[in-house]
């Protein structure tokens, strides 16, 4: 099967800390050297890539001096240029540094918090120079391990402190960004704070400014949580909060693996692609993912085309899927469109239900009951196509 090979209109995107990962984890050593942020974008534009995303960290380091902050932006912003490379969306570390141990914006110490803030707020100012529309927010040390030790309810209070003065800053100085939660359930914390996209969307409608902040869900997280990252995904699009969206691969509840999208759950990666395509999702695909502790560079690079390979291999046999007329005819005895239909005729009310002998009286539940759908006739509609057997 022949796959068009990626470019920039597919806005596929990368975090530095992803191909720049160089293999450290907690049982041993890097197994890599460390890539220079020039390299990264030359090699990702390369590939066919759109754009690079990155903390503060991972391109200047924490703490750095003016002068060492300078020198780095201005060698990406060279770089970029050279190879008409973007920077769609950027974060900031509130999670490596010891000071943050028990957190950024939720830490029970209040000058760690406030600190955090500054951190954040000049990030900020560093997005909107780069033309950054996303800044994400991943509160991987807003958490505890232990349940005495944390007070949930003034730890929301203190992160939706944070939001609401992130979002009066953008507003005040008039930058065209908007911010995106993304949801983990745990690791590094026992127990992460917004753990997944529903506690996320939730915590957004208490905000002052809830219309500049929306989610971005990470097919790994929502996937350690057992959760199916498609539905997470639609419930997004259902709220208008997919902001950005983080792929990659997990396999069941685990440690957090950051596989090659499509090498977890590949019907489910399946799934997620046919509907961001489907959905009209005109954001970044942006991969968040570790090239394994096993590869050396060259594994580095070629895992970072695999997950833009996996991407449009998907996008292809979802739209194979989609135009087969079998495939048609199944969706039509699944009824799959019939969802569409509201439960109400325009304008009923409920005393018009209830009068309505066709929706008790006269209805026979048994015939109903006994009629099958075909859900899995059509799943394996979907396997074949995803399988190349159609
Ligand atoms: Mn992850």
């Amino acid at each position: 099967m022949s796959v068009p090979a990626p470019t920039p209109a597919d806005r596929f995107s990368f975090g530095l800390w992803t191909v720049g990962w160089r293999a450290a984890d907690p049982f041993g050593d890097p197994t890599r050297p460390a890539l220079d942020v020039v390299e990264a974008v030359e090699r990702l534009a390369g590939l066919g890539a759109w754009g690079l995303t990155f903390h503060d960290d991972d391109l200047f380091g924490f703490g750095a001096d003016a002068g060492t902050r300078d020198k780095q932006i201005a060698r990406l912003r060279e770089a970029c240029d050279a190879t008409g490379m973007t920077v769609p969306m950027i974060t900031t570390n509130l999670f490596s540094h010891p000071v943050f141990k028990d957190g950024g914006f939720t830490s029970n110490d209040r000058s760690v918090r406030r600190f955090a803030l500054r951190k954040v707020l000049h990030n900020v100012e560093l997005a909107a120079e780069l033309g950054a529309r996303t800044f994400v927010l991943w509160g991987g040390r807003e958490g505890s391990e232990y349940d005495s030790a944390k007070d949930v309810r003034a730890a929301l209070d203190r992160y939706r402190e944070a939001m609401d003065l992130l979002c009066s800053y953008v507003l005040e100085r008039g930058h065209d960004i908007r911010f995106a939660i993304e949801p983990k359930p745990n690791e590094p914390r026992g127990d992460i704070l917004l753990p997944t996209v529903g506690h996320a969307l939730a915590f957004v409608e208490k905000l002052a400014h809830p219309e500049l902040v929306g989610v971005n869900p990470e097919v790994g997280h929502e996937q350690m949580a057992g959760l199916n990252m498609a539905h997470g995904v639609a419930q997004a699009l259902w709220a208008g909060k997919l902001f950005h969206i983080d792929l990659n691969g997990q396999r069941g509840i685990k440690y957090d693996q950051d596989l090659v999208f499509g090498h977890g759950d590949l019907l489910n990666a399946f799934a997620l692609v046919d509907l961001l395509e489907t959905a009209g999702y005109d954001g970044p695909r942006h991969f968040d993912y570790k090239p394994s502790r096993t590869e050396d560079l060259d594994g580095v690079w070629a895992s970072a085309e695999a997950n833009m390979r996996t991407y449009l291999l998907l996008r292809e046999r979802a739209a194979a899927f989609r135009a087969d007329p079998e495939v048609v005819a199944a969706l039509a005895e699944a009824r799959v469109a019939e969802l569409s239909e509201p439960t109400l005729a325009p304008g009923e009310t409920a005393a018009e239900l209830l009068a309505d002998r066709s929706a008790w009286t006269d209805f026979d539940p048994e015939p109903a009951g006994a009629r099958g759908y075909g859900f899995v006739r059509l799943h394996q509609l979907a396997l074949e196509h995803l399988t190349g057997a159609r």
